[in-house]
């Protein structure tokens, strides 16, 4: 794997999705050779064009000689009915060639399960010595909003005409943008979508010498813009090394808290709650007979008794 080995990587990316207990080993034994990619969090609205734009983001960073891995996250939402098909095809340009590395992962149910397993997916690529790693989510929820937030740079992409754009302006992904796309710009409306980030923009105050986001309008399916798409990137690189630092620590604290609360329900429901307690205990609070905070606070309190 550390070699680059395509089937390797698959293989590791396999254990961390299908949460075998081996993927912890796995995770232990890479973790030293990590943090060396660039990390490219890719997000906006479903059907934005991400998987497209990844795709060419993919070609136009490799003429440069870079070695690229992506890890998109299929929604698998009843609305967009499973990318991970359509993502294959949408990137299969890539696939004779050994520096490129294309997954999707599909979302679990889990609380946090879908940011720790692309974050460890990544952390497998980065192993694998990509100098990119580029993550492609949904911006709708909380998880994929994390992923992107603890990336080293975050792409918002939006597209004109939907009422999706504006739904995403205030769905909090604004704020995490480092650099915005407007894609299909193509289609009718993109100068207003620009012009509406613009004044969007204009409405915080950057300090001297910080970051503003530019605006970049794309095409994807025919590959215009993105050549600017890249120098934006790549000047954002340029500008944040110093504060890479700041993002690498959000990340790894992301991590830790991630993994606590998980290990800690565990052992919550391993040694603390006698078996089909949980469940009674949610019966209870539906029929109003306690309530979630006092429920809570009396099975921590378990837990401070232990030794
Ligand atoms: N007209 C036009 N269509 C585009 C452009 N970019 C992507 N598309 C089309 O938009 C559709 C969705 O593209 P995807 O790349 O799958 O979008 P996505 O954001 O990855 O979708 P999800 O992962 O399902 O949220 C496809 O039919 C693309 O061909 C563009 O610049 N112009
Ligand atoms: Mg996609």
């Amino acid at each position: 794997m550390r070699s680059g080995d395509v089937r390797a990587i698959a293989r590791a990316i396999s254990l961390i999705e299908d949460e075998s207990p081996h993927a912890a080993a796995l995770v232990r034994d890479i973790f030293p050779d990590t943090g060396r990619s660039y990390l490219i969090g890719v997000t906006g609205p479903p059907g934005a064009g991400k998987s497209t734009l990844v795709d060419r983001l993919t070609a136009e960073t490799r003429k440069g000689g870079e070695t690229v891995g992506v890890v998109a996250v299929d929604p698998t939402s009843p609305f967009t009915g499973g990318a991970i098909l359509g993502d294959r095809l949408r990137m299969q340009a890539h696939a004779e060639d050994p520096h490129v590395f294309i997954r999707s992962m599909a979302t679990r149910g889990h609380l946090g399960g879908l940011a720790r397993a692309t974050s460890e997916a990544a952390l497998v690529l980065d192993a694998a010595g990509k100098s990119l790693v580029i993550i492609e989510t949904v911006g709708v929820g909380q998880d994929e909003v994390d992923i992107v937030r603890t990336a080293d740079i975050s792409v918002v992409v939006l597209v004109p005409g939907t009422g999706d754009d504006v739904q995403a302006l205030k769905a909090g992904i604004m704020e995490i943008a480092d650099v915005y796309v407007v894609n299909k710009a193509d289609r009718e409306g993109a100068d207003r979508m620009v012009t509406s980030i613009e004044s969007n923009l204009s409405l915080q105050s950057f300090g001297d010498g910080e970051w503003r986001p530019p605006i970049v309008k794309t095409e994807a399916t025919t590959g215009r813009g993105l050549p600017e798409l890249w120098q934006a990137i790549r000047a954002f690189r340029a500008h944040s090394a110093s504060t890479r630092v700041r993002r690498l620590k959000a990340r790894n604290q992301f991590r830790l808290r991630d993994l606590l609360v998980q290990r800690y329900l565990e052992h919550v429901e391993r040694t603390l709650l006698a078996p089909g307690e949980f469940e009674a205990l949610v019966d209870r609070i539906a029929a109003r007979e306690i309530d979630p905070y006092s429920a809570a606070e009396e099975i921590l309190t378990r837990s401070l008794r232990q030794p």
